[in-house]
């Protein structure tokens, strides 16, 4: 059996998920995607009230997003439905607890769309956030998008989307995206006694707002002429040479040279 790339703990209702594959900075690939749904699973059967998501304390690095090396060469949606992070994604935003995002290290690509989606995010002054399909020639999903709309002010989303740079943790948190920031000697304390008073609130009445809070969230009406004009220009940028470019690039370790087209 491969092994083991998260940990995972249980105590007074409370579970942490802790990422733990440091090699691979945290990449969230299918093996540890796998992992961690499983280990919502078991939270949900233990009667977890809310779930912390964590690096281990003092990395510089909380995880790299999508494992750059799982993404389809070209021609597949990167993003399709199956695909790992978009069924952790959905995984986080149906459990039936909160989810608190507790941050320490840079946060890329993938990785700041799952932080984005859980319920609240709590990060050390250090930490900064990256979305980066821009930098690699991703063609971005329509929920995906979602997500960076439902938490932070246009802008700021087209921001971090276009540039593809990292955004620290204090003016995310002067923006309203994240929910505050506490250094790192203090992060863990403030964050599970933050789980403590939901956890001590009426477990019904919270997940209940949560889901409401989901299907409110996610209410926006799209035309089906729309979404199939958004998949077909989704599908341009996958099939294009510049897609094939940047996930080349980052396997070989270089700058991409892209064309547009
Ligand atoms: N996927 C697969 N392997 C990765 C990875 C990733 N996202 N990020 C890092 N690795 C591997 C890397 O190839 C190396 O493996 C090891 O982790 C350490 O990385 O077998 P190797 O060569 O040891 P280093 O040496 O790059 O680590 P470091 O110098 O500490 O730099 C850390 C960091 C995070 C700045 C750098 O690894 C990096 O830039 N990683 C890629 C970040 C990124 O662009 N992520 C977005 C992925 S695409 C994505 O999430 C999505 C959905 N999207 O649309 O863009």
């Amino acid at each position: 059996q491969a092994p083991s790339l998260i940990l995972t703990e249980v105590s007074n209702g409370i579970g942490t998920i802790t990422l733990h594959h440091e090699a691979k900075r945290n990449a969230l690939s299918e093996h540890m995607v796998q992992e961690m749904i499983q280990a919502f699973d078991q939270f949900k059967q233990a009667g977890v009230r809310v779930a912390i998501l964590r690096a281990l304390p003092g990395v510089k690095v909380w995880s790299a997003g999508h494992d750059v090396t799982e993404l389809p060469a070209g021609g597949h949606d990167p993003l399709s439905w199956q695909d790992s992070l978009r069924t952790l994604i959905r995984e986080v935003e149906i459990f039936p607890g909160p989810v608190v995002a507790l941050i320490e290290g840079g946060v890329w690509g993938g990785a700041c769309e799952l932080v984005f989606a859980c319920d609240m995010v709590v990060a050390t002054p250090e930490a900064t956030f990256a979305a980066t399909p821009a930098k690699l020639g991703v063609p971005y999903n329509v929920t995906g998008l979602l997500t960076f709309l439902n938490v932070a002010p246009p802008h700021i989303a087209k921001e971090m989307l276009f540039t593809g740079r990292p955004m620290t943790a204090a003016r995310l948190e002067r923006q309203g995206v994240i929910n505050g920031v506490v250094p790192a000697e203090h992060i863990g304390a403030h964050v599970f006694e933050m789980a403590r008073t939901i956890a001590q609130n009426a477990p019904l009445a919270v997940s209940v707002m949560k889901e409401q809070l989901r299907i409110l969230a996610g209410a926006n009406a799209v035309s089906p002429g729309d979404f199939e004009r958004i998949q077909s220009l989704r599908r341009v940028v996958y099939n294009s040479h510049d897609y094939a470019e940047g996930i080349q690039a980052f396997k070989e370790k270089r700058l991409p040279h892209y064309h547009g087209e």
